[in-house]
């Protein structure tokens, strides 16, 4: 198949992606358990939650829940599809409920272009709540239109699984960052980091959708989803280590996003290799200048990378980490095909964004 005809059909099934969203907003606001007059001015403040942090994303995520779920079933239905891409919007409602409460704890500035949430006049710590009410939203989404299927109870548990461990991920990123003017690089190791961003990010951002369109084909046994497990992990793992380059080297109005990582005190990718090669005098620069939120400090480390070359680093291991990939998609994928994993690790190589 030609570029231009795999541009076109994914161009096309973003479009019916989201020409479903405005459904699934009314059926969270009508939901029947806060049906009533007296709940108006909350559903009304719920619409634009919603309206508001679910749709702008990549949509990667949401999408490659139908996109896998058309490999794994060649021959699906529409009413199929549908339900596929009604498990995608789920993740990415769930996606929205992490962001809103990930700004919160980061003190971040902007998301997806514009300002975060809980940055907007009115909001506030309101966003506290608000992201509780993301969640929520997946399971009345999951309930009123999955309900009679026969893989629900699987989908439900997967959901609440994967809560339990994007929280944990969330934990560990929170409590490995030292308060802001403590110095404390002793946990700032690959294995720390490897961790962290195996439950903040790669369970429900690439183990998640491609699960749950496993579970849609009735490939629920746990050999298929180990497997499959395995090479998603170490795809989210890459994934993190772009996001935490892009947070220090994309542009904002690519990204959406202006990065915090440096002043945030976070065990991030770059500066976990910058302590790998530091010598006594860069170490220094970097106990003096991480971890505050004071502007020139933010810039004189992001001088120390670039003395020390940390996007070359970045480069080298972006190249060999994707051979990496492609070659354990070859020897475990079993009997899955492995187009599922190559599709969605082509959308994220050398991405900008
Ligand atoms: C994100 O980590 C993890 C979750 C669960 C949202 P992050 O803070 O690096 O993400 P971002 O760079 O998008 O704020
Ligand atoms: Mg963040
Ligand atoms: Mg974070
Ligand atoms: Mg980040």
């Amino acid at each position: 198949m030609g570029d231009s005809n795999e541009k076109k059909g994914a161009a096309s099934e973003l479009e019916q992606f989201d020409s479903i969203f405005a459904e699934l907003v009314d059926d969270v606001i009508n939901c029947p358990a806060v049906k009533g007059t007296d709940t108006t001015a909350a559903m009304k403040w719920f619409r634009e939650v919603a309206e508001y942090n679910v749709p702008f994303g990549k949509k990667n995520r949401g999408i490659s829940v139908a996109t896998s779920f058309k490999e794994l079933k060649k021959d699906c239905t529409e009413g199929e599809l549908k339900r596929a891409r009604i498990l995608g919007w789920c993740v990415e409602w769930l996606q929205a409920f992490f962001l809103v409460a990930d700004d919160i704890m980061d003190a971040s500035i902007t998301r997806r272009g514009q300002p975060c949430w809980y940055k907007k006049d009115g909001v506030g710590l309101t966003g506290i709540n608000d992201s509780f009410f993301l969640e929520s939203a997946v399971f009345q989404i999951l309930r009123k239109h999955l309900k009679d299927q026969p893989y629900y109870l699987s989908v439900v548990e997967l959901f609440h699984d994967t809560i339990m461990q994007t929280v944990v991920g969330q934990c560990l990123d929170m409590t490995t960052a030292p308060p802001e003017g403590t110095i404390d690089f002793t946990k700032f190791t690959m294995e720390t980091y490897s961790a962290i961003v195996k439950w903040k990010t790669a369970f429900y951002s690439f183990y998640l959708p491609v699960a749950l369109a496993m579970h849609m084909a009735g490939i629920s046994d746990e050999a298929s989803h180990s497997a499959a497990k395995t090479i998603l992990l170490q795809m989210g793992h890459f994934f993190q280590v772009q996001d935490d380059y892009l947070d220090c080297y994309g542009a904002p109005e690519v990204i959406g996003k202006i990065g915090t990582d440096i002043q945030d005190n976070k065990c991030g990718w770059l500066v976990v290799q910058a302590l790998k090669l530091a010598t006594p005098h860069q170490l220094k620069v970097l106990q003096d200048n991480y971890g505050q939120h004071d502007a020139e400090k933010v810039e004189r480390v992001k001088k120390l990378y670039k003395e020390m070359d940390i996007s070359r680093v970045y480069a080298d291991y972006e190249e060999s980490s994707y051979q990496e990939l492609m070659s354990l998609i070859n020897s475990s994928c079993g009997t899955l095909p492995p187009a599922v994993f190559t599709a969605f690790a082509q959308k994220i190589y050398k991405r900008q964004k």
